[in-house]
């Protein structure tokens, strides 16, 4: 009885512990490496030694961008001896351990030295309160919902002269994946200048008069909480799925439409882009879904966006397939292609644009895919922020502000030829 007691004691801090510990990625660097016409070898390479990429699986002319940990550094140089490769990052623990250093916060202080560095996630509804409390008569605080782990989905809605919710609604997702940190810092951003700048810029003025604003910095809590706390690449929600041991659902490939065509996901419960076992069977996908459509049905939705990272592009419908192609086609490459103009206008920062599926790869169940089909907003996109690989999920703080100062110029191109 005793030892029984003992080791379930023992089992019980054991997994406190797991709980609690860290992933370390000290002496881990990260290669990226050109594939060129090599994908079996690349491929072959990550499986036998057990690797992790950063964009999914190597694909012919691409680059991989693969995590490697100190004890098979040696084994992975030699197996790709002769190939074109740079090193992103030659520790990426230091990396993460520097991009780790948050300032502290002031609650009630929002001013841009938010933008100086990544933040707590208490600190970013920190943020947003503030935000909200000094516009008071023009701004709320809104969730789209819980996650899993009953966590509210946390944004804010801003308004102008007609007052709130009589306007279409111009939606910002952030960090739908958990590891993308910039796209939280970048989406408060809009929020940020849109509402600091209503008094002063005419023109900003009448984007709130003529638009309501929804910003959803963490549409993904959970994942982002655990990728804070515990493992910084964490991508997933933190759902687990019966008959398998590992956690997580890829919110951006749950999406309940065209949720069944092969080849944009995997079914595998342990990979990254795991589409769940039915379409919208992740509470966040179906929280964001509902309301979504709500303030379709309210107010009209005129333009959605959803933030990403890595790879500096600029995407339109479709994901799940290459050949469909959008209603609005020929509107919305104009308007992504004057999107990236506008962007590299700010800091010479070039974004690539296009369909989702011809410009990154095949993925089903996107954010984009539904709110484009099945919610109907005006106009849909969705954006790889900075970089294309020197730092890729771990960018430094120092590129928070130019990331949203060019986003921002973006959505003003959009804001300002939108139909
Ligand atoms: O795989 C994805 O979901 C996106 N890339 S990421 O590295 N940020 O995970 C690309 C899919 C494009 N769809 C949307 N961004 N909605
Ligand atoms: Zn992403």
């Amino acid at each position: 009885m005793k030892q029984i007691i003992f080791s379930s004691l023992f089992a019980l801090c054991a997994a406190v512990a797991v709980q609690q510990r860290r992933v370390s990625y000290d002496g881990h660097k990260v290669f990226r490496v050109s594939v060129g016409q090599e994908v079996a070898k690349v491929n072959g390479i990550v499986s036998k030694l057990g690797l992790t990429t950063w964009k999914g699986a190597p694909r012919a002319g691409a680059f991989a961008d693969i995590v490697v940990p100190p004890a098979q550094v040696s084994a992975f140089t030699a197996e790709i001896t002769g190939m074109d490769t740079i090193t992103m990052h030659e520790d990426l623990g230091a990396s993460i351990a520097e991009e780790s250093t948050f300032y502290t916060y002031a609650a009630g202080s929002v001013n841009s030295t938010w933008f100086n560095s990544y933040h707590s996630y208490a600190d970013h509804l920190q943020f947003l309160r503030d935000l909200q409390a000094q516009h008071p008569a023009q701004s709320e605080i809104v969730t789209s919902g819980n996650s899993l782990n009953g966590n509210p989905i946390t944004g804010i809605h801003f308004w102008g002269s007609s007052g709130k919710g009589v306007k279409p609604a111009i939606v910002f997702h952030g960090t739908v994946h958990a590891r993308e940190w910039i796209a939280t810092m970048v989406v408060e951003y809009m929020a940020y200048n849109l509402l600091t700048n209503y008094a002063t810029s005419t023109e900003i003025e009448s984007f709130v008069d003529t638009y309501d604003f929804y910003v959803f910095p963490v549409v993904n809590p959970d994942g982002f909480l655990y990728s804070q706390n515990t493992d910084r690449l964490w991508r997933k929600n933190r759902q687990s799925t019966s008959g398998s041991t590992c956690v997580g659902h890829d919110i951006n490939r749950n999406w309940p439409y065209m949720w069944s065509v092969p080849g944009g996901a995997s079914t595998n419960p342990c990979a990254e882009d795991f589409k769940g076992k039915s379409g919208g069977d992740a509470p966040e996908t179906i929280a964001l879904a509902a309301w979504l459509k709500t303030i379709k049905a309210n107010q009209g939705l005129k333009l959605f966006l959803d933030y990403h990272s890595y790879s500096q592009l600029f995407m339109t419908p479709y994901g799940y397939s290459c050949t469909a192609v959008a209603t609005k086609n020929n509107e919305l490459q104009s308007l992504a292609k004057g999107a990236v103009a506008a962007i590299k206008a700010v800091h010479g920062v070039s974004f690539d644009y296009g369909p989702i599926c011809s410009t990154i790869y095949q993925a089903t169940g996107s954010s984009v895919d539904y709110v484009n089909d099945v919610v109907g907003a005006d106009y849909t996109f969705t954006s790889e922020l900075r970089d294309t690989g020197n730092y890729g999920f771990v960018l430094p703080a120092n590129q928070i502000l130019p990331s949203g100062e060019e986003a921002y110029a973006g959505i003003r191109y959009l804001l300002l030829n939108m139909r």
